[in-house]
């Protein structure tokens, strides 16, 4: 089967092919042309990845996926949250994001943060389900490591000592939000087959 990713960041796309192996056929936005940006207005990751699934399936065929995503820091009162993907001040998970995370945590004691993925499933612009995924860590005062993306280099999953783009895709992929959200989706369709 085909699963449509709602999504233009390729990073998000790339993990759930690699998550989901040949199961499914992954596709993203930019694969279709023409499709119609979605403006995120909600106050949540579900609110968001509900708006991303529903304005997408309107206009591709058979299952899709979202995937609202990001990181919450303690420290800084949950941010930056659902707006992570421009904390540094610029559209499209800029490097400045990492620059102003590693400046408002300079000197914090508490490190404690997790990432979160909501991903909502969606067909013809109907909800069939919402599936979340936590994973807790901390924030290192700088960057370590040059796989995944976004506030990978900064951020160590419970148990690890190193960061998530330090320890690679195949580590990243078994512990983090998206991963166990991507798992729950797989449950809820197999069950549904
Ligand atoms: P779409 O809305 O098109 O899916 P986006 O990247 O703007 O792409 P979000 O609004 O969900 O998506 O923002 C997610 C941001 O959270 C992302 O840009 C990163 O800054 C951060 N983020 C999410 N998952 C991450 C991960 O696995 N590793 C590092 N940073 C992540």
């Amino acid at each position: 089967p085909i699963l449509v990713i709602a999504t233009r960041n390729a990073h998000k796309t790339q993990e759930i092919r690699e998550i989901l192996g040949d199961r499914y056929q992954v596709m993203d936005v930019n694969d279709f042309p023409d499709l119609p940006a979605v403006e995120e207005t909600g106050t949540t990751f579900l609110e968001n990845a509900t708006l991303k699934a529903i304005a997408i399936s309107r206009h591709v065929p058979g299952l899709v996926l979202s995937d609202d995503s990001g990181l919450e820091v303690d420290a800084l009162g949950g941010a930056p949250g659902v707006w992570s993907s421009s904390y540094g001040g610029e559209e499209g998970n800029h490097p400045k994001n990492n620059a102003r995370l590693m400046d408002e945590m300079a000197g914090k004691d508490d490190r404690s943060a997790r990432f979160r993925c909501t991903m909502v499933l969606a067909e013809g612009g109907q909800v069939l389900g919402d599936f979340s995924g936590t994973v807790e860590g901390r924030i290192f005062g700088e960057a370590y490591g040059a796989g995944g993306f976004g506030y990978d280099p900064l951020f160590a999953p419970e148990g690890h000592d190193r960061t998530f783009a330090e320890l690679g895709a195949e580590v990243k992929n078994s512990l983090s939000h998206r991963g166990r959200a991507l798992a729950n989706v797989v449950a809820w369709l197999e069950s549904r087959a």
